[in-house]
């Protein structure tokens, strides 16, 4: 039974980072896609899934699965030796990548979604911005940002010289800041610059972003 995929076709979500992964592993999938707008994931059938009504769940031979993060790390473990390997085996290693991991959903992500909220979904819907919050979204994520520049000049990649889910967490919602016209992530730090851009260019995202999330099978 192929492994289906429920989720919106945007790429630059919690989808899109199930769907970065399922393409860094080869991972033959079946996407299921789910009209928010038409509140699909409030349906008792989609709420048995995912009591939080939310995109994206994986079901993967009858085993059921919500929350992003929680989906490429199970992904990544089950085919740790099938295409990219996006977690190290080394007990130290895979430390690293949790810190870095912990990182990006605690402070990175939290910024960047207060700036997203702000710069892009209210002006896409003609909604007035809260420059305060916009303000204080941009000053956090300048604030992580510097510490990225630092990181990343001593290694190519967030938790090491490979890629890993910590660099991949970063898909979520980042991309879409260039968007509303920010580009804090190409001009805070030439390191970051570099990082950002090597993410911007690998294969499997240059794919997503032009064709937003398609199954492989079905
Ligand atoms: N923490 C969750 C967040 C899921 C989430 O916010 N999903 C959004 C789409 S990106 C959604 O389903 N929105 C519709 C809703 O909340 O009704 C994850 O990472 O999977």
């Amino acid at each position: 039974m192929v492994l289906k995929l429920f989720s919106a076709s945007f790429p630059g979500a919690g989808g899109g980072i199930v769907a970065l992964v399922l393409a860094e592993k080869q991972i033959l999938f079946e996407h299921v896609l789910v009209d928010l707008k038409a509140k699909e994931q409030k349906t008792p059938e989609f709420l048995a899934m995912n009591p939080f009504g939310q995109v994206p769940v994986i079901e993967d031979e009858g085993f059921i699965l919500y929350e992003s993060r929680a989906i490429c790390r199970y992904l990544a473990e089950k085919y740790a030796d099938q295409g990219t390997p996006l977690l190290p085996k080394g007990f130290n290693e895979r430390a690293l990548v949790e810190q870095a991991a912990s990182v990006e959903l605690a402070d990175f992500h939290r910024a960047v979604s207060k700036v997203v909220r702000e710069a892009v979904s209210k002006v896409n819907r003609g909604l007035p911005i809260d420059q305060s919050a916009l303000d204080q979204g941009l000053a956090n994520l300048s604030a992580k940002l510097d510490v990225y520049e630092v990181i990343l000049s001593k290694h190519r990649f967030l938790a090491g010289d490979e890629f890993t889910l910590a660099d991949l967490f970063h898909y979520a919602f980042a991309p879409v800041l260039a968007e509303g016209g920010v580009n804090i992530m190409t001009s805070k730090g030439p390191n970051v610059a570099r990082w950002w851009n090597e993410l911007m260019s690998r294969p499997a995202w240059v794919k997503l972003k032009a064709e937003g999330i398609k199954g492989t099978v079905g």
